[in-house]
């Protein structure tokens, strides 16, 4: 197994379900995921958060590496958990293709937080 780095299984997965759903769709998904990732009571998704939500996305196969490997690579602002923005950040940064396809999207909604 190379879980050192890279080898997350999101890079297969998101693409896919981009293409199911179309740039809104997967909006509306991504923002979805978030809600259903994130501590209820912080607000953000933690690592314990993640890891007991992470079959509600199909995601039961990640292991504590990964996941803890997504969360420092996805947490722009080092608090050690994901807020929405950062986490739907790092679904298009997994995804290039996507990224290229939505990047007004992205832009869009990174204006938001300036
Ligand atoms: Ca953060």
């Amino acid at each position: 197994m190379s879980s050192q780095g890279g080898g997350i299984v999101f890079e297969d997965f998101f693409p896919a379900m981009f293409e199911r759903l179309g740039t809104e769709g997967f909006m509306k998904e991504l923002c979805k995921g978030f809600s259903l990732l994130m501590d209820e009571e912080k607000g953000v998704i933690t690592f314990e958060s993640l890891k007991s939500s992470a079959a509600l996305l199909g995601l039961q196969e990640m292991t504590d590496e990964e996941i803890t490997c997504m969360l420092k690579e996805a947490d722009l602002d080092g608090d050690g958990t994901l807020n929405e923005m950062e986490f739907c950040t790092l679904m298009f940064r997994l995804s290039p293709d996507l990224m290229d396809s939505s990047k007004e999207l992205l832009e869009e909604a990174l204006a938001d937080d300036v």
